[in-house]
């Protein structure tokens, strides 16, 4: 059933993929597994396929529409954890990146983990992070760029902040398709994550609740 996902989504057949993600469901199919195991790995094999030109935007955008409604079905069975408030975070995708699939599966995935999150969207310039951040009193900025040429606008972030002597008021972390620890290193970022369930562990270690 996964793999019948998984084909559907990389075939781009909507209205199949998204039957298919019903009935997965209906059977008792861990919404998680569906995600990873069918959606999001179809996804990847999209962007492989564009990477290959064997597929070119519009199927790149098809994709990405197709999965935004999958997720859509299998985000009110996703598991949510009960408790108290973890922490404050104010995540999107930095300037000139339109990625939003991978942040926004981040921001859920801290949502269900008790997190308070504050989404600003795509192409946010580094002032609207840091702004939104004080404004809701933020313990985490999470910064995502899924282009070469996107990765150094979280840097401004981090220089912005230091420049305001904000530095130390907000654990800065990033993640997306073309980052990676080393990155995240050099930049002086407070941590990186490769996927979203990761990303809420980070979170968790740097508020110190493991
Ligand atoms: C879907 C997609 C698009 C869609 C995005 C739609 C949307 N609403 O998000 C559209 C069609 C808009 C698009 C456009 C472009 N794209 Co595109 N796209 C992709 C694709 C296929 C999937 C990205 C995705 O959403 N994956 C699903 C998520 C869930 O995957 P994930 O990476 O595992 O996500 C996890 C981590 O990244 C992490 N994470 C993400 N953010 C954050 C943040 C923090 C703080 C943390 C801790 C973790 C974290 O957690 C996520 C969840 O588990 C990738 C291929 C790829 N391998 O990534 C290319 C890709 C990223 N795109 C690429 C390119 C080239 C482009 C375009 C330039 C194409 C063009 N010619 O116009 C444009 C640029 C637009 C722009 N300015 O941003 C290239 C980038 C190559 C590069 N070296 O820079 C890729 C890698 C494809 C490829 N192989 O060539 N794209």
């Amino acid at each position: 059933m996964i793999s019948d996902i998984f084909r559907a989504v990389v075939e781009l057949e909507d209205e199949q993929a998204l039957e298919l993600v019903q009935k997965a469901l209906a059977e008792g199919l861990p919404a998680k597994e569906i995600l990873e195991d069918g959606v999001l790995a179809g996804l990847r094999e999209i962007g492989r396929l564009f990477q290959e030109q064997e597929y070119f935007l519009a199927e790149l955008m098809m994709g990405a529409k197709l999965v935004e409604q999958c997720l859509g079905i299998l985000d009110p069975h996703l598991p949510k954890a009960e408790g108290p408030k973890r922490g404050v975070v104010v995540i999107g995708a930095v300037k000139g990146d339109l990625h939003s699939i991978g942040y926004g599966l981040v921001a859920k995935q801290l949502e269900l983990a008790g997190y308070e999150v504050h989404s600003v969207g795509i192409d946010v310039p580094a002032m609207t992070f840091i702004d939104k951040a004080r404004e809701v009193n933020a313990d985490i900025i999470g910064l995502s760029a899924f282009l070469v040429t996107t990765i150094s606008n979280c840097q401004d972030v981090i220089n912005y902040l230091k420049d305001m002597g904000l530095r130390d008021k907000f654990k800065v972390i990033i993640g997306g398709a073309e980052t990676s620890q080393e990155v995240a290193d050099r930049m002086g970022a407070d941590g990186w994550a490769p996927n979203a369930v990761e990303a809420v562990k980070l979170c968790d270690r740097l508020l110190g609740y493991v």
